[in-house]
């Protein structure tokens, strides 16, 4: 098949999990080879499957196997572009591409709105895809809310609506959607990119390839330049919000997605009347799985498991959005960004003690100490820390769990973490009421 103004008989697909899998069913579906590559163990799953299509595939470890015979090479956005084997491939002037510029490629026709930010991205995503369809626009979420676009590129909806990371866009050097929206940015994955700089160049660079015929959306915290922006720059705080009951109940972190997801609207269609939305029917949006989703009561401890919570800008946000006083739960992996903010935060707050657990823990207490909280438990597992979170909250308390840090030193994800809180507050339910 042809791909741009290549002729693609044989692909490389580099890391076999969400993306590498939706890219590979793409291709085989399209007879072009296909060689995986991934550098864990791969399940039996994904063998047997690998197989019965008769899909050559290593793992553990990236070869040059990689690069036998192959016209592209398509990275997962987990790959990291200082990856030994990527500076081989460019060695030998074979092409690398991102998902998102081969999805991009491949649904040329659709409009593109694409949402970036540290937080919020789901939410507003979700929002804008609700939007578009009571006004009768087939209109399509995907990207890193969990479907690779790639996935649309056979049967493409009238909108596609990305959430985009920047990992995403670090890797992207095609990718240009016609609606482009920043919400914010704070500290994070600096793991991954190395410095804020670079974070913040890979968040800006949604805007790069923008020309005077699109938009760019972003908000007064993150001041577009005039000259370094192709498209017209709309700021999304500008967007006047219908007086509704509804809209103001929202916290002021949902007002603001909903301002940017209205601004994307009117991206596509300009004549939107942002009066007649049925903001009710967007509720389901602003409660995604393990954002702030309210457990059951343990007696009269209310739980909150915000497990995607990654970083500590949500962690403040969801701290802000809790009345009264709070045990909170931090931890997971580190990724490189300080725990400063949140720390002055918590002294400020009414929070009874500071329950952490898995690989961020010392660095997190570290941080605590330095603003002079002390309340402060060390724990190994979620298990641990809820049981002592527990013992710790008095009467009326709220239990949050907002990590502040990704899952990966436990879990394989955000949502697996956010089951396992399920479960152990579940378990924890049913051992004080063992008769139900
Ligand atoms: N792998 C390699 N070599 C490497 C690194 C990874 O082979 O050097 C392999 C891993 O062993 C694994 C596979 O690559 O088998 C994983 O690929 P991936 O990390 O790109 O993850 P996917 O399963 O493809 O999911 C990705 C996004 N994950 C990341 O960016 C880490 C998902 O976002 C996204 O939903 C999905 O594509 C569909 O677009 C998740 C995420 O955590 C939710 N994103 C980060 C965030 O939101 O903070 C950016």
């Amino acid at each position: 098949m042809r791909i741009a103004e290549h002729e693609v008989r044989r692909v490389s697909v580099l890391g076999y999990g969400r993306t590498g899998r939706a890219v590979s069913e793409y291709f085989y579906s399209h007879d072009v080879e296909v060689f995986v590559s991934d550098s864990r163990a791969l399940g039996a799953d994904d063998t047997n499957h690998l197989s019965a299509r008769g899909i050559p595939y290593e793992q553990a470890g990236h070869t040059v196997r990689v690069l036998e015979g192959t016209d592209l090479v398509i990275i997962s956005p987990g790959i990291r572009p200082d990856l030994p084997i990527l500076q081989k491939v460019r060695e030998t002037q074979t092409q690398i591409i991102s998902e998102l510029d081969l999805a991009f490629l491949l649904i040329p026709d659709t409009p593109l709105i694409a949402i970036t930010g540290t937080n919020g991205k789901s939410t507003t995503v979700k929002l804008v895809e609700e939007i578009l369809r009571q006004v009768g626009i087939k209109a399509i979420a995907a990207g890193n809310i969990g479907l690779p676009a790639i996935t649309l590129a056979d049967n493409p909806p009238e909108v596609v609506v990305l959430e985009v990371s920047s990992f995403q866009l670090e890797q992207s050097r095609i990718f240009r959607p016609s609606v482009a929206c920043l919400l914010n940015i704070a500290p994070d994955h600096l793991d991954r990119h190395g410095s804020m700089d670079r974070y913040v160049a890979a968040k800006l660079s949604i805007f790069d390839r923008q020309t005077n015929a699109d938009l760019a959306i972003a908000s007064h915290e993150v001041p577009l330049l005039r000259g370094s922006v192709e498209a017209r720059i709309v700021c999304y705080e500008d967007v006047t919000l219908p007086k509704d009951v509804f809209v103001d109940s929202l916290s002021p972190h949902n007002r603001s997605n909903l301002r940017a997801a209205i601004a994307c609207c009117k991206g596509v269609i300009p004549t939107l009347d942002e009066s007649r939305i049925d903001l009710r029917v967007l509720k389901g949006a602003f409660h995604l799985p393990y954002r702030m989703q309210e457990e059951p009561s343990l007696g009269d401890l209310r739980v909150i498991n915000d497990s995607k919570s990654t970083n500590a800008a949500s962690a403040i946000t969801a701290l802000q959005a809790i009345d009264g006083p709070c045990v909170l739960i931090l931890g997971g992996r580190h990724k490189g960004a300080g725990y400063e903010q949140l720390a002055s935060i918590i002294v400020q707050r009414d929070v009874r003690r500071v329950i952490l657990f898995g690989e961020g823990a010392t660095l997190l207490r570290l941080s605590l100490r330095d603003v002079g909280y002390a309340r402060v438990t060390l724990c190994s597992t979620l298990d641990h820390a809820l049981k002592c979170a527990l013992k710790e909250a008095r009467e009326g308390d709220t239990i949050l769990f907002s990590p502040a840090c990704s899952s990966y030193d436990q879990y394989s994800n955000y949502v697996e973490r956010g089951e396992h809180f399920s479960h152990l507050v579940r378990s924890a339910l049913e051992q004080q009421s063992p008769n139900r």
